[in-house]
C-alpha cells in the first residue's frame, strides 16, 4: 500500500520557455517523488487536454496556474490520506474525479504530473530504480535498452515551417550500445552542421528539439542531405546509420489534399511519394506519413510499405487505446509512438503499450518538442522495453537529460540494445 501524505504542484517553464506543470508526491512512509510534464507543438487532435489559463496578459494565455491549483487544491484534498495498492488505482481515482473524456476539467497536465510523481515516490518507497518499477507495471522483466532515433534535421512546426516535413532522424543501426549510438550520432551531427554551413551558409542554429534547420529546397533535399552527412561522417548509409522520418502529415493536410511540394497531392499521390522516398533513402521508420483523419488510406499505406519500414502512428493514434484498437482492426499501422501526455495517465499509456504489443507492433517511446530537464522518459523506455526512444537531437539539456540517464541505466544494468531494425 502506498499512502499519499501530500500533493503539491508548481508552475515551471519548459524548453521553449512556456509554462508547464511539475508535481511532488509525498508518501506517508517519507518517500517523495517529483516529476514534470512535457508539451507538444505538433499535437494530435485527439490528445487529452492540456489545461492553460487563457489569460492573454500572462504568457500569452499559456499559464498553468489553474492546472497547478488543481493539484494543490482538489487533487490534494481528495487524495491525501488515501492509500493505493497500485498505480492504476490512483490513476482511476483521478479519472473519476475529473469526470470528462479528455481530462479537460482538471487538466491532463495536472493529472499526468501527479501520476508520474506518484510513480517516482512508489519506486523510492520500494527502493527500486524507476525503470524497474515501470517494468513491474507491465508485469514484465527488464529486457533491452531502446535504440535511439535522433533528430538531425527539423522542419514543420518545430522549425518555423521552412520545410514541410517535421523531422529527419538518424538511427545508428550498427551500434551495440547506447554509448556507441551516441558517439556515432555526434559524428553525424557534426558532419551535418558542416554540411549546413557549406551548402546553406547556415551556422549551427537549431530548432525546438535541437535539430539543424537550414532552408532546404524540398523534403527530398532534407533526406538527401541527411544521407550525405552520414557518409561524410564515415558511415555507410543504411548499413551503419539509417533514417527515420516524422512526416507529420496532419499539419500540411487540408480539404483532402497534402500540401507537400508545389502541387497538392491526394492520398494516393502522397502514398506514391512516400514509396519513392523508401526506394531512394535508407528509411526504416515512417511516422505519420498520412494525416490523422485520413483513416481510409492508412491501410493502403501499410500494405504498400509491406514491412520495408515501420508504419508508425503518432497523431493518428494519440496513445489512445480506442484509436489503437481501430488501427489494429483495419491494419492501419504496425508501430505505436507512445507519448504519455497524449493520454494523460501512466496506466492508460501502459494499456496502449500492451495493446500495441499484443498486435505484434513495435513501440517508440517519445518525448515532446517542449521538454523539461526531467529524465523519467529514459526509465520508461527501458521499463516498457521500447524498441526505439525518440528524444530529439543530441543538443540541449532537456534532451541530454534523457540520453545521460540512458547511459547511466546502461552502466548500471548492462542490458543489451534492442535488436531493431
Ligand atoms: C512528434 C513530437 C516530437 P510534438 O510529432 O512526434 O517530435 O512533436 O511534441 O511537437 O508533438
Ligand atoms: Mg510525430
Amino acid at each position: 500500500m502506498f499512502s499519499i501524505k501530500r500533493l503539491t504542484g508548481l508552475e515551471i517553464l519548459d524548453s521553449r520557455g512556456r509554462p508547464t506543470v511539475q508535481a511532488t508526491c509525498a508518501l506517508a512512509s517519507g518517500a517523495v517523488g517529483t516529476a514534470s510534464v512535457p508539451s507538444g507543438a505538433s499535437t494530435g487532435a485527439a490528445e487529452a487536454l492540456e489545461l492553460r489559463d487563457g489569460d492573454p496578459q500572462r504568457y500569452r494565455g499559456l499559464g498553468c496556474r489553474r492546472a497547478v491549483g488543481h493539484i494543490n487544491g482538489e487533487l490534494n484534498r481528495a487524495l491525501a490520506g488515501q492509500s493505493f495498492e497500485q498505480q492504476s488505482q490512483l490513476d482511476q481515482a483521478m479519472l473519476d474525479l475529473d469526470g470528462t473524456a479528455n481530462k479537460s476539467r482538471l487538466g491532463a497536465n495536472a493529472i499526468l504530473a501527479v501520476s508520474l510523481a506518484f510513480a517516482r515516490a512508489c519506486a523510492a518507497e520500494r527502493g527500486v530504480p524507476l525503470y524497474q518499477y515501470w517494468a513491474g507495471l507491465l508485469d514484465q522483466p527488464l529486457q533491452t535498452l531502446p535504440r535511439p532515433t535522433i533528430n538531425l534535421f527539423s522542419g514543420g512546426k518545430h522549425a518555423g515551417g521552412q520545410t514541410t516535413i517535421q523531422d529527419v532522424l538518424i538511427v545508428p543501426t550498427s551500434a551495440h550500445t547506447i554509448d556507441e549510438a551516441l558517439a556515432m550520432t555526434f559524428a553525424v551531427y557534426q558532419a551535418a552542421a558542416e554540411l549546413s554551413y557549406h551548402k546553406y551558409g547556415m551556422r549551427a542554429l537549431t530548432a525546438d528539439e535541437g535539430g539543424l534547420a537550414p532552408p532546404f529546397a524540398s523534403a527530398e533535399a532534407m533526406l538527401a542531405d541527411a544521407v550525405e552527412a552520414i557518409r561524410n561522417a564515415g558511415f555507410e548509409p543504411g548499413q551503419e546509420v539509417a533514417l527515420a522520418v516524422d512526416v507529420a502529415a496532419s499539419h500540411f493536410y487540408q480539404a483532402g489534399r497534402y500540401h507537400l511540394g508545389t502541387e497538392p497531392l491526394d492520398s494516393r499521390g502522397m502514398i506514391a511519394q512516400l514509396l519513392t522516398w523508401l526506394e531512394r533513402y535508407p528509411i526504416v521508420s515512417l511516422e505519420d506519413g498520412l494525416a490523422e483523419e485520413d483513416w481510409a488510406h492508412w491501410p493502403e499505406l501499410r500494405a504498400a510499405v509491406a514491412g520495408r519500414a515501420l508504419v508508425l502512428g503518432d497523431d493518428l493514434l494519440c496513445t489512445n487505446s480506442t484509436r489503437i484498437r481501430r488501427a489494429i482492426a483495419v491494419g492501419a499501422a504496425d508501430a505505436l509512438l507512445l507519448k504519455v501526455n497524449q493520454i494523460g495517465t501512466l496506466s492508460e499509456a501502459a494499456e496502449a503499450c500492451q495493446l500495441a504489443r499484443s498486435a505484434g507492433w513495435r513501440v517508440t517511446i517519445s518525448a515532446r518538442s517542449g521538454e523539461t530537464e526531467d529524465n523519467w522518459l529514459a526509465d520508461l523506455a527501458v521499463g516498457w522495453a521500447g524498441d526505439q526512444i525518440k528524444v530529439g537531437s543530441i543538443t540541449q539539456s532537456e534532451r541530454l537529460a534523457k540520453y545521460n540517464r540512458l547511459l547511466a541505466i546502461e552502466a548500471e544494468t548492462g542490458l543489451p540494445l534492442v535488436n531493431w531494425p
